[in-house]
């Protein structure tokens, strides 16, 4: 149940987004039809107020991070061909083409944390030569060194990749992994879950009912995980609104969904870029606004909305935080998938840079774990930090 809302209609100048702040306020679910008119809006201020307001309801002025960092341990990819806005995945012979040995992985490990990381995030490409004894390995190596880092890996396409490869159930391998030490799962593979759009953009990826099926497998074992949504490109907002109601809808089943993270499309060195002529030319920052507060306001059942720093740019992160959003990607130490495809932000945030941008927009950082659990509040706002 959404918490209660206060708005002030009169910060709203598109009639269209007039009913809508009714169901808002009253805490009435939003229809497919009030979906498409937000994100078909002009009114960005008001449709991000109504978002600012939904946000503080449940979360006040408190916006988590986390100290996390990406792990990539193979860019070799069955899918590299039809997968057209990929950047990062190479077929096994292709140059750049790699896949860490376990050693590799504990060095890239060790890099970072530092006594620092306390959740690894680790996707890579659908390997062959990736199985089940490659991740089971991976991850017991690391609980064995690192007992306390939260690992949340493994794709929804990565699992049933796993699953075909093995020739197990989901449910098997996803057991399997948990005993290895998978703790949680991250939310790529979604794209887009219509079918005209994955048969433009993913053609052979697992298709979005089989993504939402992986992740009904996953809480139903207490596997918690994320989701999200790649925009940008060939998707209608009708695409978008289907995408979230289907989210949504496994939400109501299983409230398994930790967080909705929405993925800005980078079209550089990859085919779908060079076929659309977008190459050079990332996502609007009023697109990326809309996508945050949009999610935050159709999601009703999600707690948590996170803005991906490294996609839409730091500033654009801060501004996000007075358009729904409550929760920052974290440190991510090594960004490897957004890098390939374009994205001009660094690799990697120090905690104090993400407390400064928090602080800036006049919220209150709080560090967290993997399951939103507030580990530390930065409560104080220095006077040199407050502009
Ligand atoms: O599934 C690939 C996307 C995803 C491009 O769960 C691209 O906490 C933009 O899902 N332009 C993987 N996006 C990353 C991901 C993620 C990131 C941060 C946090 C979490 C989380 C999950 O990246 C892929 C795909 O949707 N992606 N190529 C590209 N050219
Ligand atoms: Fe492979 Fe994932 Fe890239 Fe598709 S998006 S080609 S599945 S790495």
């Amino acid at each position: 149940m959404a918490p209660t809302v206060v708005l002030d209609r009169l910060r709203i100048n598109d009639p269209a987004l007039l009913p809508i702040a009714d169901k808002v306020i009253a805490g009435e679910r939003l229809s497919a039809d009030d979906g498409l008119a937000l994100f078909g809006t002009s009114d960005l201020l008001g449709l991000g107020f109504m978002a600012d307001a939904a946000n503080q309801a449940r979360h006040g002025n408190q916006v988590t991070f986390a100290a996390n960092q990406h792990i990539n341990p193979t860019n070799i990819c069955t899918l590299r061909k039809t997968c057209v806005f990929c950047s990062y995945a190479r077929l096994p012979k292709e140059d750049g083409a790699y896949r860490y040995t376990m050693d590799q992985v504990w060095a890239e490990a060790e890099s970072a944390t530092g006594g620092l990381t306390r959740e690894w995030h680790i996707v890579g490409g659908l390997d062959m030569k990736a199985g089940l004894s490659y991740y089971s390995e991976m991850f017991r190596g690391l609980k064995e060194r690192h007992p306390l880092v939260h690992i949340k890996a493994l794709t929804a396409v990565e699992i049933a990749h796993i699953a075909r490869i093995e020739k197990m159930s989901v449910r098997d391998v996803l057991i399997a992994l948990r005993d290895a030490g998978l703790d949680t799962m991250p939310g790529g593979g979604a794209e887009v879950f219509s079918p005209g759009v994955r048969a433009t953009i993913a053609e052979k990826k697992l298709s979005g009912t089989e993504y939402i099926d992986v992740h009904r497998t996953a809480h139903a074992l207490g596997i918690r995980s994320n989701c999200t949504m790649l925009y940008g490109h060939v998707e209608t907002y009708a695409d978008r609104i289907h995408h979230l109601g289907m989210l949504r809808d496994l939400q109501d089943e299983t409230g398994g969904f930790l967080a909705y993270i929405p993925l800005a499309y980078h079209p550089d060195n990859n085919e779908l870029g060079i076929e659309l002529g977008r190459t050079g030319t990332a996502t609007t920052g009023f697109d990326d606004l809309k996508n945050l507060a949009v999610g935050r306001l159709f999601l009703d059942n999600f707690e948590h909305i996170k803005s991906h720093w490294i996609m839409v740019t730091p500033a654009l992160s801060q501004l996000s935080l007075s358009f729904g959003v409550n929760d920052l990607e974290g440190t991510v130490v090594r960004e490897k998938i957004y890098h390939e495809a374009g994205a001009h932000t660094a690799q990697s945030m120090s905690l104090d840079e993400i407390v400064r941008l928090i602080r800036g927009a006049g919220k209150i950082p709080a560090e967290r774990d993997s399951f939103y659990h507030v580990l530390r509040v930065f409560a104080e706002t220095p006077q040199s930090e407050a502009a």
